[in-house]
C-alpha cells in the first residue's frame, strides 16, 4: 500500500471500514497524463470509484467517505438514478 494519508486513503479506509469489496487501480501520478481518468470521470483528480456497471463516482474525498460510511455508495451508481 503506497500511501496511508490523504484523499485516496481517506476513501479507501472508509471502504475498508464498511467492508466494501474493491480493487485499487493506480494511474499516472502526473496530472498531465491523466487522459484516461478525465475521460472516465470528467476531471483529473483521484480518488474515483468505478462501479461494476461502469458508472463512476467522484466528489470531494470527505464527501465520498461520508457517503460510504453512511451506506449510501450504491445510491451513486447509474442504476440507482
Ligand atoms: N480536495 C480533493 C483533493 C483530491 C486530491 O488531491 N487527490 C490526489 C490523489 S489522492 C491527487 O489527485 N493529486 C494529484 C493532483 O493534485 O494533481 C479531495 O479531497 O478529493
Amino acid at each position: 500500500m503506497p500511501w496511508k494519508v490523504g484523499p485516496c486513503w481517506r476513501v479507501q479506509k472508509a471502504l475498508d471500514d464498511a467492508a466494501v469489496e474493491y480493487e485499487v487501480v493506480t494511474g499516472p501520478s502526473r496530472p498531465g497524463r491523466r487522459v484516461d481518468l478525465e475521460r472516465l470521470s470528467g476531471q483529473r483528480l483521484y480518488p474515483v470509484i468505478e462501479f461494476e456497471d461502469g458508472s463512476v463516482y467522484r466528489e470531494e474525498s470527505k464527501d465520498m467517505a461520508a457517503t460510504i460510511r453512511a451506506g449510501g455508495l450504491a445510491d451513486k451508481t447509474a442504476g440507482a438514478l
